[in-house]
């Protein structure tokens, strides 16, 4: 703890002396908007000019558009650490600095140009511990009063299952202690109240997820972290985006139950080209998944979803090259097969299909996403059945 403390000062003196503009690099859900937030109105508070970016991913093509902006210093958010490596190349290259707060699985680098922040690195669980907001609010409040802002660190909290401790007990009694959130016990289980609003973090959780991620496209999740800094959200504001999504999940849904999906060998998939134009890329992801449990996907083949990725991110630029976004989820018996160690788990296929098109993916055992060439879709199947196939033979 002592030591985790300590490189939390360490760092933020480092800020303090700054006297140029720098980047907020940000993930889109809840817990990466609550850390914008938090270390926006700390940098306010500390006359440091920011400006801030939100990302659904890093892939190396987004990483290295980011780092075309030349900034002496980047800070990462509730984002980074899994990609460590990439932001080290990037910086070594520009000859700049990146600081990563984040609670994601770190890969570890050895750069005297990054400061990686991850409590993993200090002997906690980013699984159960702390949240990527709980790591900026304690890293921010280092160079800003913060307590009026520790609410938004129980918020961002709640995608980690279960009452919040260890970290994440820091900023929610600074949140009870500033008259912000009341602990409410029911059934032996905590719930957190944004006394404020008048809602439970868990509810604004998903709104706040719903505004980054769907609304990627159309400024959501700034319009987020303004709402999170004037506190107050609007709700209504905030369920347009859900009803935009809920309208394209039908029509998607009517189309596919008409033509069914294409099948081959283990795999069967669809391609939505631009049907989820103007949603965030997640969105592929969320309904992939749902389509997973209906009737028109079969239990027995890998089910892969395509939609064209839109390379214009908002307010960060254009990305080189046309891509596809996948989202890949495994149906009721792959899943079974791979527990069993009959089938490769969908992250494996994934990652390395990914890679032989010129593309780039990841996930875990049953989901996974890659973001590939446009163009290349057949091929990474041909790819996937293949690995498949060596698989099953060996
Ligand atoms: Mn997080």
């Amino acid at each position: 703890m002592e030591e985790y403390l300590e490189a939390l000062r360490e760092a933020a003196e480092e800020l303090r002396s700054i006297d140029f503009e720098v980047p907020i690099i940000f993930h889109d859900d809840a817990d990466g908007l609550c850390s914008a937030a938090i270390a926006s109105t700390a940098l306010e508070r500390a006359g440091i000019r920011h400006e801030l970016y939100c990302v659904e991913k890093l892939h190396p093509a987004i990483v290295k558009l980011i780092h075309s902006k030349n900034y002496k210093l980047y800070i990462y958010l509730d984002i980074g650490s899994g990609r460590a490596d990439l932001i080290a190349k990037n910086v070594e290259e520009h000859d700049s600095r990146a600081i990563i707060v984040d609670h994601h699985d770190p890969r570890r680098v050895e750069s005297e140009r990054i400061i990686h922040l991850n409590p993993e690195l200090y002997g906690f669980s980013g699984e159960t511990d702390v949240s990527g907001s709980t790591a900026t609010y304690l890293f921010m409040r280092e160079l800003s009063r913060l307590d009026d802002a520790a609410w938004m660190a129980v918020v961002g909290s709640a995608e980690i299952p279960g009452d919040l401790r260890s970290l994440n007990r820091v900023p929610l009694e600074d949140a009870v202690k500033a008259g912000d959130v009341e602990v409410r016990r029911a059934r032996g289980r905590e719930r957190y109240l944004i006394k404020f609003l008048k809602k439970p973090w868990n509810k604004l959780s998903s709104t706040l997820t719903a505004m980054g991620s769907v609304g990627y496209y159309r400024g959501g999740p700034y319009l987020a972290v303004e709402f999170l800094k004037r506190r107050a959200i609007d709700e209504d504001r905030a369920r347009e985006f859900e009803e935009l999504r809920r309208k394209r999940f039908s029509q998607a849904f009517a189309i596919l139950a008409k033509k069914g999906l294409k099948v081959d060998g283990m795999v069967q998939w669809f391609h939505l080209g631009d049907l989820f134009k103007g949603l965030g890329s997640k969105t592929i992801g969320t309904f992939t998944s749902m389509l997973s449990y209906r009737r028109t996907c079969s239990p027995n083949r890998y089910l892969i979803g395509f939609m064209r990725f839109e390379k214009s991110l908002p307010r960060i630029g254009e990305i080189e090259g046309e891509w596809v976004k996948a989202s890949i989820r495994t149906p009721k018996h792959v899943a079974d097969e791979i527990r069993a160690g009959e089938l490769p788990p969908a992250s494996e296929l994934t990652v390395k299909s990914a890679e032989r098109v010129g593309g780039s993916g990841d996930g875990h055992s049953f989901a996974a996403s890659a973001l590939i060439p446009a163009g290349r879709e057949e091929e990474f199947i041909e790819e996937f059945n293949r690995l498949i196939k060596d698989f099953t033979r060996s």
